[in-house]
């Protein structure tokens, strides 16, 4: 993408309504517009962003054997007046009435809807276990929506439901979401840890809120320091493996971490006191099993080995994708603006014109844009008529991990820079030795396509 012709609307003012950084360095980097309260639009800076989360959300949850669908953000209040749900909701719930005076709803998440899915169309045991997920805008009327998208009315989740013949089989697929989440947040260049969390209106008794530590995160957490040591990393898991997931999970939550709601001050006391800690952090995730919640009110059922209809074991597992957006953003800028892990930049690269219109530093501009792309990468050119001192100070705002800096005297010795904007630190090399760089850093990161 060239500059000069992408809709960029960075903000030289520092908005005062923004109380933290990341929503400061979002509308500053011009990615999102508030629409109205908690309701934003995504600008092309910020939807591209939105985007490669979604994207690495639906990588994994392919990995895991879970299927993708999409369902209607309105719904119909009959299905949640099934689950008993529709009284129990509260003001959170927007309630719509259509023209013929029925009773919809912006929904808030979708359990009833796809609990009556499944009804519709499942019978038997053998076509369990099934995984059914989506990535859909849902809508929460939040008495203080703030902090821009971190707590929005309307946010993105990816929110998946797990359907099993037995408790044994759901906690199997609770387990199997836990895996992978981690290699989900992972993967956005963030450490997410799973804390035991109260189950709130979704309801059920086995949940965990996965949890990024930052000073301005809304959740107070307790927790035992060992626990910032584990990593998942590259581990190959067989998600089909029940013991292999079960010692995932027991890896990941035997050390005490809880929000809390959940917090018992004498096993807290029990961690050796240096290893005590009482943070905040950010809620990026949860996952729930319930059991038969839903399935039982709403006749979710299938005829077992034996041929007696039992109700499905069921969990449900959402991912706040747009609060992510923040979330990363908390967790990765400095005074100068976001610096962006490379699996979810909105742009690999950056290329830096020193002096625009100068003949051999746009041909070595164009060509360093063009062997960039060959390569399968995005960057972006700061092609303008602009000041350097301008050029660098955008760059650094909208936190693209690398910068190439293109200029007639480095030219002449055959070289130009790059620049890494987490260390600050620059490296001459000739133009085709920083593409190899380039593509050696990005190797890992570049997404497939889903379907
Ligand atoms: N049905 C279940 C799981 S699919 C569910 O709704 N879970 S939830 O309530 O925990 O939401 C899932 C995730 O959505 C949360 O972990 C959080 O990251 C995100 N989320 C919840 N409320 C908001 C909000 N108001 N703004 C932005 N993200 C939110």
């Amino acid at each position: 993408m060239r500059l000069s012709r992408y809709f960029l609307p960075v903000l030289k003012e520092t908005p005062a309504e923004a109380q933290i950084a990341s929503h400061r360095l979002m509308l500053r980097a011009g990615m999102i517009k508030q629409a109205s309260a908690g309701i934003y639009s995504w600008l092309p800076l910020g939807f591209k962003v939105l985007r490669k989360l979604e994207n690495i959300v639906h990588e994994e949850q392919l990995r895991a054997g879970h299927i993708p669908m999409l369902m209607p953000t309105l719904q119909s209040a009959d299905l949640w007046r099934e689950s008993g749900r529709y009284d129990d909701y509260g003001a959170e719930m927007l309630r719509i009435k259509d023209r013929h005076g029925r009773d919809m709803l912006y929904g808030p998440t979708n359990e009833e809807l796809i609990t009556d899915i499944f009804r519709a169309h499942v019978g038997s045991y053998k076509d369990l276990p099934l995984t059914l997920y989506h990535i859909q805008w849902k809508f929460r009327d939040e008495v203080r929506p703030r902090f821009g998208v971190m707590r929005g009315r309307e946010f993105l989740m990816k929110d998946g439901y797990n359907f099993d013949l037995t408790r044994e089989d759901a906690l199997h697929s609770y387990n199997r979401h836990l895996v992978s989440y981690l290699r989900t947040y992972e993967r956005m260049g963030l450490q997410a840890i799973p804390m035991r969390a109260d189950s709130g209106p979704i309801g059920g008794d086995d949940t965990h809120e996965f949890l990024v530590l930052a000073d301005t995160g809304e959740s107070e957490v307790f927790y035992d320091s060992a626990i910032t040591d584990l990593r998942f990393g590259d581990r190959d898991i067989d998600y089909d493996d029940p013991a292999q997931c079960r010692a995932v999970l027991e890896e990941f939550t035997s050390r005490y971490a809880r929000t809390d709601e959940t917090h018992d001050e004498a096993l807290f006391n029990a961690i050796p006191e240096e290893r005590r800690r009482v943070a905040r952090g950010i809620e990026v995730g949860q996952i729930f099993y319930f059991g038969t919640k839903y399935s039982e009110p709403m006749g979710a059922t299938v005829q077992g080995p034996d041929g007696k209809q039992v109700p499905v074991h069921m969990g449900s597992h959402g991912i706040g994708v747009s609060r992510l957006v923040g979330a990363i953003i908390e967790a990765s800028h400095d005074e100068r603006g976001i610096i962006w892990p490379e699996g979810v930049t909105p742009f690999h690269a950056g290329i830096v014109n020193l002096k625009q219109g100068d003949p051999q530093a746009d041909a070595a501009c164009e060509a360093l844009y063009r062997a960039l792309v060959a390569r399968g990468l995005e960057p972006l050119y700061d092609d303008r008529d602009e000041r350097a001192g301008g050029k660098f100070a955008t760059m650094d705002l909208i936190g693209l991990p690398w910068r190439i800096t293109v200029g007639p005297r480095g030219l002449k010795n055959g070289v130009v820079e790059l620049t890494s904007r987490r260390t600050g630190e620059s490296e001459e090399m000739p133009p085709e030795t920083a593409v190899e760089r380039l593509a050696q850093i990005y190797a890992g990161h570049l997404a497939r396509i889903v379907s």
